[in-house]
């Protein structure tokens, strides 16, 4: 194997007592919990934009990243040393998967033609070190936000060949993703939303996303792709309002457009703060509704006011994540993509280290306490008897459809008044809640 990470080992599980800390204390990949291994719980994948091509630069300044090997001044050349060393990182922490954007691991040539060719010439080397390492790909995505044809968005660009370029270019990123055996597909809005609504047709645009999407899938069937789509809210930045802004608000342009059958969430913890939702509730949203996809795993920092995509920690926040998620089955075909950075100040290459250990750390320790608070079911006991009344006979009755307003006035007007409520509690569940951590 290259040796681009010096001095640094294959990570390895060594137990909460370990004080080595380039090893996992939680994260021990083919333990059960509920029956399941760790991995599978998980599906961690790596996020190849902030890991590979992240330079650490902000509104402020330049980028402070070291990294030793990015020596190549031609660009194909360095886009395909990446690739080992993305693939030695994997490697290394026992990663089992990644995420990328086409031009996050090939370079844009002058034309869509070159710009192809290139994205062709790194996916032979991305396929190779799959198939040596069996390593996958756990969702493709394309970049339609950083070019300048695509500063008014691309899917809803008031201009029609920004919408046609973009659709080229999600093909193609769909015929690699699926050629890499790509579990999924993210559409992430990129630019999709406004800034202005004087100057915004916003029925013309949100109707172009949903024609877009529609070409997508039915290219997908095409081809024979059969890995899961999923759209990612986030309420804004770079654009005021973006028209992915929460998970009810994609829920609702999917069914609207008659989409439902074919796309998932994939929920991001640093967009459900921008959005003003916890996590948990963006999870709680999608799952009950049959939405949840993936998540993209990080977190922000409620002093600072933008995406900030930090790795997460705590494990207050991924117990409630996990618990959601075995709420809902699990994530599969999606998983845990650590769409978070290092900070600006941790430039060195150990930091990627130190920051995808944490998260995935932080994910198995949620996972443990979520298990246990679900083998013990006191807090479902306790949510149980809080809506008790409705399992007697009237709660039934309604809840199966057999009333009706007249019916329930006859009821109350032979009750005269309805039975005290009883106390919510609130203290009381998150108390039993923190007897976990
Ligand atoms: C941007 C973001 C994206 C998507 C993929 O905030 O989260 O990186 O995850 O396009
Ligand atoms: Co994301």
């Amino acid at each position: 194997m290259t040796d681009f990470f010096q001095g640094i080992g294959k990570i390895r599980y060594e137990g909460p007592q370990s004080t080595n800390m380039l090893a996992f204390r939680h994260y021990d990949a083919d333990a059960l919990v509920e029956g399941k291994a760790m991995r599978d719980h998980f599906r961690f994948a790596v996020s190849y934009w902030h890991s590979f091509r992240g330079t650490g630069s902000d509104p402020f300044g330049p980028g402070t990243m070291i990294r030793p090997w990015e020596t190549e001044s031609d660009p194909l050349r360095m886009a395909l040393k990446r690739v080992d060393v993305a693939f030695e990182f994997l490697e290394k922490l026992g990663c089992d998967f990644y995420c990328f954007h086409d031009r996050d691991v090939a370079p844009e040539g002058a034309t869509l033609a070159e710009s192809n060719h290139l994205l062709d010439v790194v996916a032979d080397r991305l396929e190779e070190h799959q198939k040596s390492s069996g390593k996958k790909l756990l969702w493709g995505t394309a970049n339609l936000f950083s070019h300048s044809r695509y500063v008014h968005g691309a899917a809803t660009s008031p201009n029609v060949e920004s919408f046609a370029f973009a659709a080229a270019q999600v093909k193609k990123a769909l015929e690699v993703t699926h050629r890499l055996g790509g579990a999924g597909y993210v559409f992430w809005g990129g630019r999709e939303g406004y800034q202005c609504l004087w100057n915004t047709d916003m029925k013309r645009e949100v109707d172009h996303l949903a024609a877009f999407m529609h070409m997508a899938v039915d290219y997908a069937k095409e081809i024979g792709f059969t890995g899961q789509f999923y759209f990612e809210p986030k309420p804004r930045e770079p654009m005021k309002h973006q028209y992915d802004f929460d998970s009810a608000t994609c829920i609702n342009f999917l069914r609207t457009y008659g989409l439902e059958k074919h796309v998932k969430m994939n929920i991001e913890t640093n967009h459900a703060t921008l959005a003003g939702h916890e996590m948990q509730h963006e999870l709680e949203y999608s799952g009950m509704q049959g939405f949840l996809g993936s998540i993209d795993a990080n977190t922000g920092d409620t002093l600072v006011g933008w995406d900030t995509d930090q790795f997460p920690t705590n494990i207050y926040l991924t117990t409630q994540i996990m618990y959601s998620i075995l709420k809902y089955g699990g994530l599969a075909p999606g998983g845990v993509n650590f769409d978070a950075k290092v900070r600006r100040e941790s430039f060195e290459p150990v930091d990627l280290f130190h920051a995808h250990i944490g998260g995935m750390d932080a994910f198995a320790h949620g996972l443990k306490i979520a298990a246990a608070m679900r083998a013990d079911g006191r807090l479902q006991k306790l949510l149980d008897e809080r809506y008790a009344s409705w399992s007697g006979p009237l709660g039934k009755r309604i809840e199966s459809g057999s009333e009706s307003f007249t019916s329930l006035e006859k009821e109350m007007l032979a009750r005269g008044e309805s039975t005290p409520c009883s106390s919510g509690r609130q203290e009381l569940f998150e108390n039993v809640f923190n007897t976990y951590l």
